[in-house]
Formats: C-alpha cells, structure tokens, sequence
C-alpha cells in the first residue's frame, strides 16, 4: 500500500476513535439528565465507531502497513440540550464523510482499487448515519422547547434503538 494511502488510512482511524470518544460523551452526558434513550443511541453509536475503526487498523495491518493506535482525546462533556447533541452528531458525520471522501480522491488518484472497494462500506454507512442525524435534528427542531415532545423524542429513540438491536 502506498504510504500516502497508509497515512490517511491512519488518520482515519484517529477520526473513528475520537467520533466514539464523543458519542460516549454524548452518551454520559444524556444518560445523567434521565434520557435514556438518548443515552442508548450514543452508547450504540459509540460502540459503533469502535468498530469502525478496528476494521481499518484491521485493514491497515492485512495490507502490510503499519496501523497506528491514537492517544486519546479528551472529548467535550457538556452540553446544553438535545438539539445541541444532535447539531454535534450530524457536524462530526459530516467531518468524517468528508475524510472518507478524501481517501477515496486518493485511491483513484493513486490507482489502489484494493482500499477503494474497502472504503465503499464507510460511504454507504455514513450516507446512512448522515440521513439519521438529519431526521432526528428535524424532529427536534419541530419538538422546540416543549418539555413533552423531549420525554416522546427519548422514548422513541428507544423503540429505535430496541428494534435496531434485535436486527443485528
Ligand atoms: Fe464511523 O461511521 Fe460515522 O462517523
């Protein structure tokens, strides 16, 4: 693999493990002001990431490179409401979509077909993450204030979370 692609690769893998830090975070956060639902959906999405990011360091030994394990980064643990939680959720989809972009450039550019259909998986899956994130900053932005609306928001997420659980 070529070093260029190695490099981004591993940045890659720090943008993974950093977008768990933060869900759990989120996750924490959600979890002591009684959403738990909310919680739940951060815990998943944290764990997620862990995943994402074990099957490109994964990717990156199979290959012959050399992954590298990040330090961690301590993520930012306060927030001031959901809808703030969720402008953060879809900013850091957003962040990481563009990254994968990125890889994908270089892949073409450098002729590596290998890392390019690898890397399919990630486009797929943050078109979808990219799509939840929306739909649910939607829903709150509709819900506004309104204290009800949160408790029904929490519950659905709930729902969400149990039946995406027994999926797997
Ligand atoms: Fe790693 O899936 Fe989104 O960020």
């Amino acid at each position: 693999m070529k070093k260029e692609i190695e490099n981004l690769l591993n940045d890659q893998v720090r943008y993974e493990a950093n977008a768990s830090m933060h869900y759990l975070a989120m996750a924490s956060w959600a979890d002591v002001k009684g959403y738990n639902g909310v919680s739940e959906f951060f815990y998943a999405n944290s764990e997620e990431e862990r995943v994402h990011m074990i099957k490109l360091v994964k990717f990156i030994n199979e290959r012959g490179g050399n992954a590298l394990i990040p330090a961690l980064t301590a993520p930012k643990k306060d927030f001031h409401s959901l809808n703030e939680l969720f402008e953060e959720f879809l900013s850091s989809e957003i962040f990481v979509t563009q990254k994968i972009n990125e890889i994908i450039f270089e892949c073409l550019s450098h002729k590596d077909y290998n890392t390019h259909n690898f890397m399919q998986w990630y486009v797929s899956e943050q078109l979808e993450e990219e799509a939840q994130a929306r739909t649910m900053l939607d829903k709150l932005n509709i819900i506004g204030n309104d204290k009800t609306g949160h408790y029904m928001f929490d519950r659905d997420i709930m729902t969400f979370v149990k039946a995406a659980e027994q999926d797997v």
